[in-house]
């Protein structure tokens, strides 16, 4: 038997020191460039090309193909997607499903919907690789990973909410104001999988303090954290520091968005997964 881990690539990360793990690109398109997120995507030259071209930008999500791709050579696959509230990457992945299924009858496949982005696609592949090197069958695995799913929380700190609001993935209403006078949108990915906006903040810091006191309400007590930041380490770490200060000492990893999450958790935005 031999297992593969996939993630799109909402998740961010292309190398978590592992050879079972792979990622599919989704795109973020500008005018009629299209920037493939992957390992050699150019975070800087993107962005250069969102704020100087002036027509209406997208993104899209993989395609069936470039899922089935990644499957290649393996019979036992665990697929984790980009919430599918607001992608389609879930239906590519069970496309590719079936696809990949009706040529090879005896693979198995798994697709999880994370009902999330970023850091926390990050804790639940590290956590199907951990059950997975346990030698737990797959079923099983499965099954842990639904019940993991439900301790595990994304809460991000927006600085802007216009490519949201303009690829209709949230309310105009909720969008306006934000990215004036440093304004930051505090809020959660909810249980089903939306955006849930709950404070608009002024400032890093006080960002910081509705999260902290979010994290308490979820119960918060020193689990693995994994912050993702767009070009704002310095307020990462920060974050840290205040997480420290409030719950004493826990595991966390800090990495910069990639392509895909950088479109829509624009600059200076931070994206928070943590175990409850
Ligand atoms: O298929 C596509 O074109 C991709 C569309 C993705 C739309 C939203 C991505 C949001 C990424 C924003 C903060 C956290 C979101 C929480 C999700 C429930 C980053």
């Amino acid at each position: 038997m031999t297992y593969k881990v996939i993630s799109d690539s909402s998740i961010n990360l292309f190398d978590i020191g592992n050879s079972n793990y792979r990622t599919v690109p989704l795109h973020v398109i500008v005018g009629d460039e299209n920037f493939i997120d992957n390992k050699d995507v150019d975070i800087n030259k993107m962005q250069k090309a969102l704020e100087s071209f002036k027509g209406k930008t997208s993104t899209a999500c993989p395609g069936p193909q470039e899922w089935i791709d990644a499957f290649e050579g393996a019979d036992v696959l665990f697929c984790v997607t980009i919430t599918s509230t607001l992608s389609g990457s879930f239906s590519s992945a069970n496309i590719a499903k079936q696809m990949y299924k009706n040529e090879n009858k005896n693979a198995k496949v798994y697709v999880i919907d994370s009902l999330s982005a970023g850091p926390e696609l990050v804790l639940i592949v590290e956590k199907l690789f951990e059950l997975l090197e346990s030698g737990m069958d797959s079923d099983e695995v499965y099954r842990e990973i639904c019940l993991y799913q439900k301790k595990t929380h994304l809460y991000y700190s927006l600085a802007s909410l216009d490519n949201l609001a303009k690829n209709g993935r949230i309310s105009p209403i909720v969008a306006k104001g934000v990215g004036l006078l440093g304004i930051r949108v505090v809020g959660r990915a909810s249980d089903e999988g939306t955006l849930e906006p709950l404070d608009k903040c002024r400032g890093d810091r006080s960002a910081f303090k509705s999260l902290v006191e979010h994290f308490k309400k979820c119960g918060y007590c020193g689990g693995k954290v994994v912050i993702a930041h767009n070009d704002n380490e310095s307020a990462a770490k920060e974050f840290v520091q205040k997480l420290k200060e409030n719950f004493g000492e826990f595991k966390f990893s800090i990495h910069r968005t990639s392509a895909l999450c950088s479109y829509y958790a624009e600059p200076l935005s931070l994206m928070i997964g943590f175990e409850a």
